[in-house]
């Protein structure tokens, strides 16, 4: 055995006997680095007598070869012996939930219309939606406000310079009333809807924006009368709530698309200064609070959304989405709501998987 011989199966039993990758690198330094000795080898053939050189240089390339293969394979099987032991040690859970990821938060408004739109949908509503630049005929005179009518000054609307249309003056709707005209004019009875959206109104101070979220619901039927409506609002105030004792006091009032109106008052409690709704406003402590406005659809809007009133009857009711939001959820003003700070939907915030069910309230997760 030559001396080159020697060498390589020394090397190779080294590099066979190496335990982990530095082992492995401090040999390839042994034998290939710039000091290494097949390197000096590769170097003393420059200096050797041609003769020599021819005889000598294949075998230190082939020494070279062999050394370079050697640790090549070598670290290609502890590669894939670590990678093996990597895969039977570790297991993925497919069953563990998702790490939870900072992407934002549903606004309260957008919360509770979604609660409303699940709670309703539960008793058999569709939601509906319509256009927020309405004509004058849409959001006033089909719901038996036509010009000149009085009721007409309970809205301060925002109109568009221009006039002409078929529907007359354009406006910022001032309720969501108009979609449900739409819906009665375009798909007829029966119907059943909520109709949630923005609407407009001239006028700003610590209670008013002059834009918020309205809701209003019309079911449209043969035969419906009052219980229908109170049973509706009751079962829908217990669920958006969350409490049994909701009790609900109805007074007369006006509206001039319904008739009779009514104006429906919740019980609370004052629970150390704060105002809890639940039970009757009239125990001891209690108070009656206004939450809602609605009635039987008048018959002249019924009439002109083309029904015939003889057949078909209806309730109807309106609530703001902004105070449901700040009554549930212990909001007081208003105006931050529509701010945009993002430390105030961090508080007030909702995370998008914050599901609600008519039968397991807003807790629920689906
Ligand atoms: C309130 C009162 C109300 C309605 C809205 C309505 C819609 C049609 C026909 C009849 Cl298409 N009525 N909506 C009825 C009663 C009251 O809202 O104070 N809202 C905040």
């Amino acid at each position: 055995m030559d001396d080159y011989a020697t060498l390589e199966s020394e090397a190779r039993e080294l590099i066979g006997a190496a335990a982990d990758l530095a082992a492995l690198e401090a040999l390839r330094v042994r034998y290939l680095g710039k000091q290494g000795s097949v390197s000096t080898l590769l170097k003393t053939l420059g200096s050797m007598a041609p003769d020599e050189r021819q005889a000598k240089a294949p075998k230190v390339q082939a020494l070279r070869e062999a050394v370079a293969g050697a640790l090549a394979g070598r670290k290609a099987a502890m590669e894939a012996a670590e990678l093996e032991a990597r895969l039977a040690g570790e297991t993925l859970d497919l069953t563990l939930p998702a790490p939870e990821k900072p992407r934002g938060s549903v606004h309260p408004v957008s919360q509770v219309m979604d609660e409303l739109a699940e709670i309703f949908a539960d008793m058999g509503f569709a939601v509906a939606t319509g256009p927020e630049i309405e004509d004058d005929w849409h959001n006033f005179t089909a719901l038996n406000m036509p010009e000149s009518h009085p009721a007409r000054a309970m809205h301060d609307t925002f109109y568009f310079p221009d006039t002409g249309t078929a529907g007359g003056r354009m406006l910022l709707r001032t309720h969501t009333s108009p979609v449900q005209v739409r819906t009665m004019v375009s798909q007829g009875a029966p119907t059943r809807i909520i109709a949630p959206g923005r609407v407009y109104r001239s006028d700003s101070d610590a209670t008013h924006t002059p834009m918020f979220h309205q809701v209003e619901g019309l079911v449209i039927d043969r035969g419906i009368h009052l219980g229908h409506l109170k049973w509706t609002l009751e079962t829908f105030l217990k669920a958006f709530f969350e409490r049994e004792d909701i009790v609900l006091r109805l007074r007369p009032s006006y509206f001039p698309f319904t008739e009779p109106s009514v104006e429906v008052d919740v019980g609370f409690a004052l629970e150390s200064g704060r105002r809890v709704l639940g039970g009757s406003g009239d125990a001891p402590g209690h108070g009656w609070m206004e939450l809602l406005g609605s009635g039987m659809v008048n018959r002249r809007v019924i009439e002109m959304s083309g029904l015939d009133p003889d057949e078909w009857q209806g309730f109807a009711f309106g609530v703001g989405v902004d105070r449901l939001a700040m009554l549930k959820y212990g909001m007081d003003d208003l105006r931050a709501f529509f701010d945009g700070d993002v430390r105030w939907l961090r508080h007030y915030g909702f995370s998008p998987f914050d599901q609600p069910t008519l039968s397991a309230g807003v807790g629920a997760r689906a």
